[in-house]
């Protein structure tokens, strides 16, 4: 698309940032800004490069000034749909994550005990060496699936997609699948014939009701999400919140349903029979475009307010109002479906129940409701068949998924040598499920495993069982760019450059209108530190992998793949970072053809592939088990200025939260004889210990379960900000609940109490 440039000032830039973020909002802005002007304090020439945000998996376009070879300055990219100019608190601390002074400085090579942290600083060359040599060795004694390879942040294309297709090994997992998003993009792909995809396709600027399934959005900070939410709502769209806690969403809703954890799919099917009952649902886009009404009819037509009232704690004429409020409202109402959607081991059939209310109000294809995204058009690099193929799955706008037309819509890679467990339907690889065969004796062990930018003992559930893992392995490569807890446990560590040091694949949207966005470095790589691509092209071609990495510079394999959509990294850079292109995102715009890809064609309220593979066909409530006596069920979430356990060290995000705490009930915590800023302990059934953490009693959250952020408690002496600060909701869980449709792990079906002291 053809860009025109403007050359503004500083006072006219922030003006017209915010008229070309209105503009880009309402569909394709002919006009690129750029950014011409040195922030304020800037003395010298000012370089401003394009890049994605990897303060979080988000990826807002951005756009960089540096001066002198020091990055100054992060800000929204006014020309990129996801950012619009605008970033949250943890883009803003981009800056201060790369100038970090704990980050990892050079490779090394243990010269310790596993777990003890004692290592060599080693040239690059023989690190790669030392690696090549050592999962050749493992490839040569049980095969390439014998190498695991785990990656996330917005740069594991490298290691999880590419190196580990080239190789040949099919367990290669990342925890935004099977540990965030996998129940919901399997029951999507099981009800419409597609994953959710990245960005969940609500069609906001018209939408007149919007509800949300737990998604604390505002805590959850994802800077478009919360744009779009704030606007929904200043033009009086209605706001439904079912939550536990009253969290900083349902502040800002027109309806709070305080919901007893883990009964979701009673109230939801209770508004299926709502909308059923009073009539209330889009009988002639069902008619047209669903099949299984009739079934779906008969099996709710007992499942009353009434009925979900005594199992969900919630009043039934609230369940029923609330119904009401989105089916008289249809098209242009719905459930946001979410993102972190493991939660109690049910969890594909309490998504497919969202997805079957979202039908009936005909939401998919239509203004206001949900639109139909599509990814963006570009050719891969060109290279020979991979050994497996099948990414690892999780979020699907992960840079450089090679997306294409012709590639098959949902979460892939569930290719698995024999003998590895099956547990899910065609899911993503379930990341968790490859730890025991790293523990076993059996002839198919997983032996060898890369880390790249996970945090592996602070987000994979059961991390004792982790650390058994990482003693019987053969061989682990870690590859992150500060010390975290388990680099003490690698036996080699690349550091690698961060975000705004590198370049690095192109990130591909699919959106309304689906974009690419451009990395390119703002600076030198700091120290010793190398971009993932450089590395993951360096061992590649120390393992005979070559042909697979004919290029011979990064600028090179971008260009390439840039050239097949008329641009270059030049134009891209000259057009404001980011390229956009047309969407498809209406029923009108497919003509004859169906949206739905489901072997139907049609939404699938009723689900044969489900009844053939011995599941409910349609979504039934499971209760899930109690909180034994005197136990509270932990619930965790996130805070507005931290990711993860990933910005919990970085200087200026810990200035300004620097531990989590503990929201538990009022009339609870008096009775347990605490008030609010008491530091206590958690200890789960397992007896584990994380802490100390302070109590935050409150009337915002219900009796029966405790909440805090995810990320904190970390034990790392590296990490001078984070090391002991606060409680790890990782170390609780002591154990999760395997969802059999999606593979995803159920994590809030542990349970802690409140003792003293460690
Ligand atoms: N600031 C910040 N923002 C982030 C991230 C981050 O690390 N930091 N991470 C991003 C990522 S990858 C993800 S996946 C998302 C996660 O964020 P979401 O997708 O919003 O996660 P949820 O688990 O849906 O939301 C947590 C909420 O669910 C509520 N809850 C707990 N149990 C139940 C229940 O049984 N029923 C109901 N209805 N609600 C329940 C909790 O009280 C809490 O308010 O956040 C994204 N945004
Ligand atoms: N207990 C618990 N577990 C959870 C969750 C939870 O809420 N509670 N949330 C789940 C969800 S929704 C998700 S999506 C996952 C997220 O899981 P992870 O992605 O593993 O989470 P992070 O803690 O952000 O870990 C990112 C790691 O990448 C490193 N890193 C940062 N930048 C770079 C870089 O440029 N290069 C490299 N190589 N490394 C880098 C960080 O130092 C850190 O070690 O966790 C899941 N697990
Ligand atoms: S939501 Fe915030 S942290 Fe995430 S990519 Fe956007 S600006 Fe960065
Ligand atoms: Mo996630």
């Amino acid at each position: 698309m053809a860009r025109v440039e403007l050359d503004i000032t500083r006072r006219q830039f922030f003006g017209a940032g915010l008229a070309g973020a209105a503009a880009i909002g309402a569909g394709n802005s002919p006009l690129a800004m750029r950014y011409p002007d040195p922030p304020w304090f800037a003395t010298g020439e000012v370089t401003t490069t394009y890049n994605y945000c990897d303060m979080c998996p988000w990826k807002c376009g951005i756009a960089v000034q540096s001066v002198d070879g020091k990055v100054l300055k992060v800000d929204g990219n006014v020309n990129d749909p996801k950012s619009r100019g605008m970033l949250c608190g943890r883009g803003q601390g981009g800056v201060s994550f790369m100038y970090d002074p704990d980050r990892l400085q050079s490779p090394m090579i243990r010269t310790g005990e596993r777990g003890e942290g004692k290592f060599r600083e080693v040239t690059w060359e023989e690190a790669l060496d030392y690696t090549a040599e050592k999962i050749l060795a493992i490839k040569e004694q049980y095969g390439p699936e014998s190498l695991a390879i785990f990656g996330h942040t917005t740069g594991d294309f490298w290691f999880t997609d590419y190196f580990a297709q080239a190789w040949g090994t099919p367990n290669a997992g990342k925890p935004s699948s099977s540990l965030c998003l996998s129940p919901r993009d399997e029951a999507c792909n099981l009800t419409l014939g597609y994953p959710v995809g990245a960005h969940e396709p609500m069609d906001w600027d018209e939408i007149e009701c919007v509800a949300f399934i737990g998604s604390h959005v505002g805590e959850d900070s994802r800077n478009t999400v919360m744009q779009d939410f704030i606007d929904a709502r200043d033009r009086g769209a209605q706001i439904i919140v079912v939550d536990p806690r009253f969290s900083t969403a349902a502040a800002k809703a027109d309806y709070w349903l305080p919901i007893k954890p883990g009964t979701d799919t009673a109230l939801l099917l209770a508004w299926v029979n709502v909308l059923i009952e009073e009539n209330l649902f889009d009988r002639e886009y069902i008619d047209q475009y669903a099949v299984g009404y009739d079934e779906l009819e008969a099996h709710v037509k007992d499942l009353t307010p009434e009925w979900a009232s005594a199992i969900t704690e919630l009043p039934a004429d609230q369940i029923r109002e609330t119904a009401r409020v989105m089916g008289q409202r249809h098209p242009k109402a719905a459930i946001m479906p979410g993102r972190h959607t493991t939660w109690y081991g049910n969890d594909s059939q309490r998504m497919r129940t969202v997805f079957i209310v979202n039908s009936l109000l005909g939401a998919y294809g239509r203004r206001g409701g949900m639109y139909f995204d599509k990814s963006p058009f570009i050719d891969s690099y060109p290279h020979p068949p991979f050994a497996v193929t099948g990414s690892a799955g999780g979020c699907s706008a992960e840079p450089g998924a090679e997306v294409s037309d012709e590639l098959p819509l949902g979460p892939s890679g569930k290719a698995r040598a024999d003998g590895a467990r099956e547990t899910f339907l065609r899911g993503a690889t379930a990341m968790q499920e490859l730890i025991d065969p790293m523990i076993t004796d059996d002839p198919y062990r997983i032996a060898g495993l890369i880390v790249y930018g996970v945090n592996l003992l602070n987000s994979v559930p059961m991390p004792s069982r982790t650390i058994e893992a990482l003693k019987k392995l053969d061989f682990i490569l870690a590859v992150d760019v500060l010390p975290q807890e388990h680099i003490a446990w690698a036996d080699v560590v690349f550091p690698e450059a961060t975000f705004l040091e590198r370049y690095d694949e192109l990130s591909t949207v699919p959106y309304k209108t689906p974009f690419i966005q451009m990395r390119e470095p703002a600076v030198a790589p700091l120290y010793d530190t190398m971009p993932g691509w450089q590395m993951a092209r360096e061992l590649g071609l120390r393992v005979g992998l070559d042909a697979y990495f004919k290029w011979e510079t990064i600028e090179e394999y971008l260009d390439t793949r840039l050239r097949s959509v008329g641009s270059s990294l030049e134009k891209m850079h000259d057009a404001g970072g980011v390229l956009i292109q047309d969407g498809k995102p209406y029923l009108e715009d497919f003509g004859d053809e169906s949206p739905f890809r489901t072997p139907s064609g049609k939404i699938e309220l009723f689900s044969d592939e489900l009844a053939e593979a011995g599941f409910d066909p349609i979504p039934v409530f499971e209760p899930t088990e109690e909180p034994p006596n005197g136990y509270y069920r932990l619930l965790y979430g996130r805070v507005p200025v931290h990711t993860f356990a990933k910005t919990q060290n970085t200087p200026v995000l810990s200035d300004v939260y620097p531990e989590n705490e503990l929201w538990i009930n009022e009339d609870e915590a008096a009775s347990l004889g605490y008030e609010n800023g008491d530091r206590v302990w958690l200890e789960n059934e397992a007896g584990d210990r994380t802490g100390p953490i302070s109590v935050k009693a409150t009337q915002r959250i219900r009796k029966d379960a405790v909440f805090m952020a995810h990320g904190f408690g970390q034990q790392s002496e590296g990490l001078s900000n984070a090391n002991g600060r606060g409680a790890s909701d990782t170390k609780m869980m002591s154990r999760y609940k395997l969802d059999p449709i999606s593979g995803g792990a159920g994590m809030r079906i542990n349970f802690v109490r409140l003792v003293e002291g460690g």
